[in-house]
């Protein structure tokens, strides 16, 4: 142990005394020390500023966040962990200072430095440590349960390279390797005394004990150190600082003394950069899996490392009696991807802790819960049985007898069924065989949501059908929800001031508050602020889209967005034909009635995802066309922006007058990105789809625009589907399809967009654009004119922002504590 502190390098013993030491100073007294450090060295000033006054902050946190911990431990509290690949946090400083209640210490700090906090804000750079919205909810939740005062501590993993940096090139999606910890990161604290190794590749042994017990003995491994980098999470105004603990690979200091007495020194200590590359890179891939095994040394690392953590703690209170581990402590699953922490927690509790397996599997059964997070095949994991044999042998042997004891459960509910057997299988059998992670997660978890009432209904009737029909009891439904601190009182303070002015604080902790503001539809002061808070958000979306794209857009137009992850399922190419259909009829002279709008779409298209970048090639060639024709001008502009994240997001939200959330019905599984919108008082054109339908029921008809084929309906007309007929029977599909296939918008490239035409009228298109295209149409045409009517607008503005109450994260998370953490 002497032997590994004497290794620490002076500049990490320097940094976590400074961590855990007493704050003695306030912000501004800090800020001060800081910055003579900081500005010593050649940063550059506003760079110097923001590292100085994080940390400044970060001080303000370590007396309450050593409090929440030692509190946490005293009270035998139960303990939540929450296990994911992906967190997707966007920057902290600006949710820190509300927290914590510092923004006016922190301007006052800043006054002789002749720079803005809204100017130090942007040097920080977005922890982008996710694809989109399955690690955006898991920051969403942190933020809710710190607020919400639950122990729940998030285990994820610290990615050296973070979501990547999208750039557009000739129209084309470019990606860029996002370093993000390049300047350091102010706000983590490494913590070698959390360290753990975690073994992969070797080999099993077994042998039978003196009491004729078998024990199997996992050896020959390859250990990998993981290291724990700690970020706080406080809590709004309440004192609480959570832990979101990012594990980080490193060699172990052992030689593989073998190879170096044969001479292979250089081979043994590349061997040890081997290790490294494990946390090295976030898998921007959402929605289809790869089967990379540097995917699944991810994903066994992370579930490895916090359970060993979690089994640790739990040894120094407790000691091995792990008969209320299940009590006391609760793992919570973000989808299936740190799901192989199931063998993990029987390996550990067997082969480490000596227990007998129907006891350890009563420990793992209490304590494991899944979320799923989408309802598209190619998205739901299974490994390969082969790579699992050479990587993790131990756990292969585990996942086998799991599976063993669970087919005889199946056998008894379906007797003499084989097909059955085969079917619901952990293993799915064939040349190559594969283990279905999904199915694993399931039988091993006394839980099993999905993330909003469609998408849980089509779990239980569809992709788990038989699993509902087995354990009933396990499933249930937590409709997402989003952090309002975030995504209102921090991204919208003109918004959040007027909210407060009228209704006080309490909508921040509790957004059921603004349902009050219905109220407040027909009195003229209020709809006239509403309003001028809508166009001074406007003018700021304005100059970003001006920057980023050099687009001209009009806070006089309309305002329609759309942005996401770009995929076929969420139907970014409606939106584009729709932007066609526009321009062709303002070519055509038929304007009457149409209202001027800016449409922005904006979003990452994973790198292999060739149709999604096509997409994106397509927006931007519009663009082009739309923005450069004068006669266009006045009534439509369109732009692309580049590397949309969190950042963006804050402040597209605030500034957005229609929010687009159009995928084919029974494809979302819930969306965030329409939550923020209408939380931020956007109207939403949209599908019965994920958590559109309950936002729909919340805010009611008259202010909400559907259209589109319900999920049944889209599950009908696949049987017999002729997108060539639609498209004959709309003269104004038509007419885009024709613009399309002239070459239009693709003239010194051509063929390019052939895929795109193809795939419309492909009689097998899943995402079914034709079918919904004409009624998307005409619900936009009545779009504009309601827009056109300013004061009624703006009344349904207010009733969707009202309305949002139940997409706070708090509601969701309020359901996970009762309804299955039952913290
Ligand atoms: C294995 C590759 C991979 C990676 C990520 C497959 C699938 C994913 C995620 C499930 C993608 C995702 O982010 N899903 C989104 O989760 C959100 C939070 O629950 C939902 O709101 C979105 O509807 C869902 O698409």
């Amino acid at each position: 142990m002497a032997n590994k502190v004497s290794k620490s390098s002076t500049k990490e013993l320097a940094e976590n005394a400074a961590a855990y030491c007493e704050p003695c100073d306030s912000l501004g007294m800090a800020f001060s020390r800081h910055i003579r450090y900081w500005l010593s060295r050649d940063d550059d000033a506003s760079t110097a500023v923001f590292y100085s006054l994080a940390l400044s902050v970060k001080e303000q946190m370590l007396e309450a966040w050593r409090d929440t911990r030692s509190q946490d431990a005293q009270f035998d509290k139960k303990q939540v962990a929450y296990l994911s690949l992906e967190f997707l946090m966007g920057r902290a400083l600006g949710n820190a200072l509300l927290s914590l209640d510092l923004s006016d210490e922190c301007r006052q700090a800043l006054k002789e430095y002749s720079v803005t906090l809204e100017e130090v804000q942007e040097q920080e750079h977005d922890a982008g440590l996710g694809n989109g919205g399955l690690g955006r909810l898991a920051a969403c939740f942190l933020d809710s349960c710190a607020s919400m005062d639950l122990a729940v501590t998030g285990y994820g993993i610290r990615y050296e390279y973070g979501m990547f940096v999208q750039k557009i090139v000739d129209g084309y999606q470019q990606e860029s390797p996002d370093k993000w910890l390049r300047s350091g990161n102010p706000w983590e604290v490494r913590v070698p005394v959390h360290n753990v190794t975690v073994p992969f590749f070797g080999r099993t042994e077994s042998y039978v004990d003196r009491n004729g017990r078998r024990h199997v003995c996992w050896v020959d491994t390859h250990d990998v150190l993981a290291v724990a980098y700690d970020m706080p999470i406080p809590g709004y105004k309440n004192q609480r600082v959570n832990t979101l603990r990012l594990w980080k690979s490193e060699a172990t200091d052992e030689f593989d003394l073998d190879e170096f007495n044969q001479g292979d020194y250089a081979e043994a200590v590349a061997r040890k950069n081997l290790a490294e590359q494990i946390t090295m890179v976030l898998y921007p891939n959402d929605s289809s899996e790869n089967g990379k095994e540097l995917r699944l040394r991810q994903q066994y690392f992370l579930s490895s490392a916090s359970l060993q953590d979690l089994l640790r703690t739990w040894v120094k209170k407790f000691g091995t009696d792990f008969s209320q581990f299940g009590v006391k402590n609760a793992i919570q699953l973000n989808d299936t991807h740190p799901s192989i922490a199931v063998p993990e927690l029987m390996r550990l509790l067997i082969d480490e802790y000596l227990l007998e397996w129907d006891e350890a599997w009563a420990i793992t059964t209490s304590t494991m819960a899944y979320t799923n997070h989408t309802l598209l095949p190619e998205a739901l994991e299974r490994w390969s049985v082969r790579m699992f044999s050479y990587m993790l042998p131990r756990i292969l042997d585990i996942i086998y007898e799991i599976n063993a004891r669970y087919m005889d459960a199946v056998a008894h509910q379906w007797p003499g069924n084989s097909q059955k057997l085969a079917e619901m299988s952990i293993i799915e059998e064939g040349h190559d065989p594969h283990i279905r992670m999904a199915y694993l997660a399931i039988v091993a978890s006394f839980s099993v949501n999905g993330v909003a009432g469609l998408h849980t209904q089509l779990l239980k009737s569809g992709l788990f059908k038989d699993f509902y029909q087995l354990w009933p009891e396990k499933f249930n439904n937590k409709t997402n929800g989003v952090t309002p601190r975030r995504w209102l009182a921090y991204c919208n303070p003109r918004l959040s001031a007027l909210l407060t002015k009228q209704l006080g604080e309490g909508w921040v902790t509790d957004l059921s508050q603004l349902r009050k503001i219905e109220g407040c539809v027909d009195n003229k002061t209020f709809v006239k602020q509403w309003q001028e808070v809508k166009q001074a958000n406007k003018q700021e979306l304005a100059a970003m889209v001006k920057q980023q794209c050099g687009v001209d857009f009009d806070p006089a137009m309309m305002f329609d967005v759309q942005v996401k992850r770009i995929h076929e399922y969420k139907r970014q190419l409606l939106n584009i034909l729709h932007v066609i259909h526009l321009y062709h009829r303002i070519l055509q002279g038929d304007t009457q009635n149409m209202v001027p709008r800016c449409v922005l779409i904006g979003g990452k298209a994973a790198p292999g995802y060739a149709m999604a970048k096509t997409i994106i090639k397509l927006a931007n060639n519009v663009a082009h066309m739309v923005n450069s024709d004068p006669l266009v001008r006045p009534f439509l502009r369109f732009a692309f922006l580049p590397n949309y994240n969190v950042s963006a997001m804050e402040k597209i939200c605030p500034g957005t007058d229609l929010s687009e959330q159009i995928s084919t019905a029974g494809k979302e599984a819930s969306g965030t990105g329409n939550m923020k919108f209408m939380m931020n008082g956007a109207l939403t054109i949209g599908t019965l789809d994920g958590a559109n339908i309950e936002m729909l029921e919340e805010v009611g008809e008259d202010n909400f625009f559907l259209f589109g084929l319900n999920a049944e309906q889209v599950a009908q007309t696949r049987q017999n589907y002729r997108p060539a007929d639609i498209v004959s029977a709309s003269p104004a599909l038509s007419a885009v399809m024709e613009l399309l296939t002239s070459g239009h918008f693709n003239l010194i490239e051509p063929g390019i967009f052939e895929h795109i035409i193809n795939a419309i009228l492909s009689p097998y298109d899943q995402w079914m654009t034709a079918a919904d295209f004409d009624d998307y149409c005409a619900v936009q045409q009545k779009v504009g004119l309601a827009y056109q009517d300013q004061k009624y607008w703006t009344q349904m503005s207010i009733r969707n922002t009202a309305a949002s109450g139940r997409f706070s994260s708090d509601v969701t998370i309020a359901g996970y504590r009762d309804e299955i953490w039952r913290v």
